[in-house]
């Protein structure tokens, strides 16, 4: 860390000098700028089929598919809804649409109408490249809000086949039409952020091209990966963690991606023996598995080189146990969120020229940011050691939220500072150590879960007075969202009931595991729920 001239403010770099990052550049040039070298190598395996498409097969259909989206009257800036499990046409679309200047939006198949509607409503997408199987959610956009559906099976009545654009021709798109300057939208992903309902973040072709090249350019590359790598990519490409540090990052190292629909440790397994997968990024939940599960120990994983674990806290047990099972792999953090664009800190054991790092850590500040600890009460910057709120500022940060200036004031400061809610300091040796939230968001197996939205649906309940919704640890999520509840009429209403009427209404991982009865929800003056005071209950000897 360096003192400012004010000679107060701790500001906390990488132990990695600066690089050139060519900001200049769209994201997709940006990624297949060493194309004619990688043309020939593979670039996508269909880990369900084991098709392989290579990187000059990839670039070319993305190119189909950008002017196949032009074709339909895509211009720059429009958006398109991906809502698709992993499989190469994620990734056609999402770079096609990149090549288009314009903007995908990406959101979990598995969310219910609703949940489809507000971030189709918000974002303002016009067209959404599914499944067949998700065409059932998506009937009253069609019929009543005038939204095209692709799907990339077999087309459902009034849905295209995805061949519509995959049969574009290449020789129509024509880069200048869609002049893509550094500042444009190129990812909308959606966060709930430090408070209330998710919202649009804007990760623009220099952010995006600013954070993976922090990762993995540089004569030592803070994740160095190569073109003889196989990387895993388990986690859904909808969320920033698998779309920024496994796909963007692997393509602009010319790595084989390898590509899952879904997390079952069997087939997981078989795939990393089969593809001698050298590359794995996971999340904590499939860390318990690899210490685990007893079906480890029956395949050759010594293809093994990294490991890399986000999106969640991993408790030093489970790092521990997950070292003697793959005793070869070098394992380590990185620490991310959709709107710092979204990788704060990584691994410096991933590094070609590695440091030594702790167990428990989450890495160091990637290089070109600055990261500071703040006292969340008084603003002031904290020295090494000293737990506060973290935050960073750097070329890679989100441009804001969509349509929502107020909540963009409120996460990034006039001095560009982006403040992310989480609690934590810097030790001696520069490694960032994550120990709270001051923030709302739940994590369910690192996927978020916004509390307003479960209470926006409590109190929509005639027997609910009010409602609040916090964490409660978890062995294998995590964490669970639990809900205090005040009930308006009588005592008739169940626990059962409410998590019914709940899990009617949203996808599967925001479901609530527990209900506690409360006489009132404790606020603040200001009418704040005081969350803490609800999560130290559940940590009472006697909860509630
Ligand atoms: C404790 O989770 C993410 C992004 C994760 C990511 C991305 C690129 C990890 C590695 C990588 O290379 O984004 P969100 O927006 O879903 O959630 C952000 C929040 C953080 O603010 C923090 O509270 O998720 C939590 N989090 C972590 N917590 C993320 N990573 C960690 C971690 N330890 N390693």
């Amino acid at each position: 860390a360096v003192l400012n001239e004010g000679g107060m403010d701790f500001l906390y770099r990488s132990k990695l000098p600066d690089i050139d990052i060519p900001y200049h550049l769209p994201l997709h040039s940006y990624c297949f700028e060493k194309l004619d070298e990688l043309r020939e190598k593979p670039c996508l395996i269909q880990g369900s089929n084991g098709k392989i498409y290579s990187y000059g097969e990839v670039e070319l259909i993305s190119r189909k598919v950008a002017s196949g989206l032009a074709k339909l009257g895509f211009k720059k800036g429009d958006v398109v809804m991906l809502l698709l499990p992993n499989c190469p046409e994620f990734v056609f679309v999402f770079l096609g649409a990149s090549m288009a200047g314009a903007i995908a939006t990406t959101a979990n198949p598995f969310y219910t109408p609703s949940d489809i509607a507000k971030q189709r409503g918000a974002s303002g997408a016009r067209l959404i490249v599914t499944h067949a199987a998700c065409v059932k959610k998506l009937r009253d956009l069609m019929e009543n809000h005038g939204v095209q559906v692709i799907t990339i099976d077999n087309p459902p009545k009034g849905c295209e086949h995805i061949s519509l654009l995959l049969d574009g021709d290449e020789n129509e798109y024509c880069p200048a039409d869609c002049i893509v300057q550094p500042d444009d939208t190129v990812a909308l992903p959606y966060s709930s952020g430090t408070t209330g309902l998710p919202k649009g973040v804007m990760l623009t072709h220099k952010g995006l091209v600013s954070s993976v090249a922090q990762l993995v350019d540089g004569e030592n590359p803070n994740l160095y990966l190569h073109s003889e790598d196989v990387v895993l990519c388990v986690l859904p490409l909808f969320h920033i963690y698998s779309l920024n540090s496994v796909l963007l990052c692997s393509l602009r190292a010319g790595s084989a991606i390898l590509l899952m629909h879904k997390f079952e440790i069997g087939s997981l397994l078989d795939l990393v023996q089969r593809f001698k997968v050298t590359v794995a990024p996971v999340v904590p939940p499939i860390v318990l598995a690899f210490a685990k599960n007893a079906l480890v120990e029956s395949y050759d994983l010594s293809s093994i080189r990294v490991v890399l674990s986000g999106a969640a806290p991993l408790g030093k047990e489970l790092e521990d146990a997950l070292r003697l099972r793959l005793p070869k792999a070098t394992f380590g953090q990185g620490y991310g969120m959709t709107e710092a664009g979204p990788v704060l800190s990584m691994c410096l054991a991933f590094a070609k020229e590695p440091f030594p790092m702790k167990s428990g850590s989450c890495g160091t500040v990637v290089r070109n940011a600055q990261m500071k600890i703040i006292d969340p009460d008084t603003g002031t910057c904290l020295p090494y050691n000293q737990p506060g709120e973290i935050c960073i500022r750097g070329p890679q940060i989100m441009k804001g939220y969509l349509n929502d200036a107020e909540s963009t004031a409120r996460t990034i400061d006039e001095d560009g500072w982006l403040h992310t809610g989480d609690i934590g300091y810097i030790d001696d040796d520069e490694e960032v150590f994550i120990v709270d939230r001051v923030k709302e968001i739940i994590k369910y197996k690192g996927f978020q879960v916004p509390p307003a939205e479960l209470e926006a649906i409590l109190i929509t309940h005639p027997s609910i007075a009010d409602a609040a919704v916090v964490p409660q640890k978890d062995e294998v999520a995590g964490e669970v969202p639990v809900a205090f509840v005040v009930r308006s009429n009588g005592f008739d209403l169940t626990e059962d009931e409410i998590k019914q009427f709940v899990a009617k209404q949203v996808v599967f991982y925001k479901k609530l595991h527990k209900v506690y009865f409360i006489h009132a929800i404790p606020k603040s003056p200001s009418g704040k729920i005081l969350r803490k005071d609800l999560r130290a209950k559940l940590s009472a000897p006697t909860s509630t």
